[in-house]
Formats: C-alpha cells, sequence, structure tokens
C-alpha cells in the first residue's frame, strides 16, 4: 500500500514540475481547463463562444479524449487551431501532454488556451495541466446531486457552469439545491448559467474571460 501512495505521489510530482513549465511558458496566455462529464458540453460551449471572441483573441484548444478526433475537428471547422490528444483509454489530460503539444508549435502565442479535458468528473481533478484555473461543467440533465457527489472537482474548480439552461423547462433540475451545494462545497467559485443553445449567459463568460486574461497580464510577474 505505502508502494502505491510513493507511486501515486511521484507521478503527482513530476506533472506538477511539468505544469510549472506550462505556466512558465504560457505566461501571456489565459489557460483554462474544463472538466465534465462525457456530454456535458464542453465542446459546445467553445463552438458557441469561439465565433464571438476570434476575431479579438487569437485562441487555441487542446483536446483530450480517448479516442477519435471529433471534437478538435470540431473547433478546427470555425478556424481555431486545435490540437487532439489521444490518451489510449487515460481518463484524464497531463500536463507532460500539454507541455508535448506546446513544443510541437502548434500555436504562436495564444491569447487563450482552452484545454478540454477527458470526460469525467474524477480523475481530471488531480491534474495540473498548467491552467489559470479550472472550469466545471454541469449540465441540468445530470441531475442536481452531483456537487454532493463529486465535491473534490466542484469544490476545485474557480468556476462551475451550469449548462443546457434551455432545458431546465423540461427537466427536474433544482437549481437552488445545486447552488446550496456550491456554496458549501467552493464559497467563493463563481457560477455561470449557459446555454450554447439559445446563447443564454454566454455574455458573461466571456466577460469573465476576458477580465480574467485582463488580471493576468496585469499582474505582476
Ligand atoms: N439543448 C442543448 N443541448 C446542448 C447544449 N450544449 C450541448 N448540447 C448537446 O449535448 C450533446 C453533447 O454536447 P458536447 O458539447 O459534445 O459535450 P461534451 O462531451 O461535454 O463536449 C450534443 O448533442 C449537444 O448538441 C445546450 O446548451 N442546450
Ligand atoms: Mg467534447
Amino acid at each position: 500500500m505505502a508502494e502505491i501512495v510513493d507511486v501515486r505521489r511521484s507521478i503527482l510530482e513530476a506533472n506538477e514540475a511539468a505544469a510549472t513549465q506550462v505556466r512558465g511558458q504560457l505566461a501571456r496566455a489565459l489557460v483554462v481547463n474544463l472538466i465534465s462529464s462525457p456530454g456535458s458540453g464542453k465542446t459546445s460551449l467553445l463552438e458557441a463562444t469561439m465565433p464571438a471572441i476570434k476575431d479579438s483573441l487569437s485562441l487555441a484548444v487542446i483536446e483530450g479524449d480517448i479516442a477519435t478526433d471529433r471534437d478538435a475537428q470540431r473547433l478546427r471547422a470555425l478556424g481555431v487551431p486545435a490540437v487532439q490528444i489521444l490518451t489510449g483509454g487515460a481518463c484524464h489530460l497531463d500536463a507532460r501532454q500539454v507541455l508535448k503539444v506546446l513544443a510541437e508549435g502548434h500555436f504562436q502565442a495564444p491569447d487563450v488556451l482552452f484545454i478540454e479535458n477527458v470526460g469525467n468528473l474524477i480523475c481530471p481533478t488531480s491534474y495540473d495541466l498548467g491552467e489559470d484555473f479550472k472550469v466545471a461543467l454541469l449540465s441540468v440533465t445530470e441531475g442536481d446531486d452531483k456537487p454532493f457527489k463529486y465535491p473534490a472537482i466542484f469544490a476545485t474548480a474557480q468556476v462551475t457552469v451550469i449548462t443546457k439552461v434551455d432545458l431546465l423547462p423540461y427537466v427536474t433540475f433544482d437549481l437552488d439545491a445545486v447552488k446550496a451545494q456550491m456554496r458549501s462545497l467552493n464559497p467563493t467559485g463563481s457560477i455561470l448559467l449557459t446555454s450554447a443553445r439559445t446563447g443564454q449567459g454566454l455574455d458573461q463568460w466571456i466577460g469573465m474571460l476576458r477580465s480574467s486574461l485582463d488580471a493576468k497580464r496585469r499582474a505582476p510577474a
């Protein structure tokens, strides 16, 4: 048992060293690590975001999946450079994979790098990818009990996006219950409500991205 703990610690230490290098290389960029269950709307949120900001900000996307480059293709179709990392079964991205993508020179000094992690609410939580902050997404079709069932990600993410709010009239989802769980798990985190279908909440989401980038660039190095 002690050996397993040691191996896990050394994996996370190696990851942390790589994450520090990512931060050094992307000191002028906002790096956002998107984490959620499969199908909760990560790629759709990015697709809805791109047209609104791609003329004023240079953007890049890293997609993590266990198989297929479908998500990277969806973003490339919008004219945004997107690189797919296939994890070959691993349930999360790690910072060394991000470093490798940066070394391959796919991106020219982006203003914002979005990293869409492998879809699940568990393993990606422990891996720092060199991001400025994690964003947890929870769609209204997943159930309003999920923050307390998966507390680590909802406690860690600086921003939680409740997605697919256009479906609220059709599903049983107690928004107040989710907000109460979030207040208990993550009192300083913020909650945004979005719909990639109707565009609801996208202004607030994009405003948050812009102000986070500005704040990072204004902060003393
Ligand atoms: N009604 C509705 N459907 C959505 C919304 N966002 C995503 N979807 C649908 O949810 C499914 C999964 O979306 P996707 O972005 O691929 O999820 P991901 O696996 O988290 O990247 C797709 O069928 C989307 O069309 C939304 O805001 N409203
Ligand atoms: Mg996706």
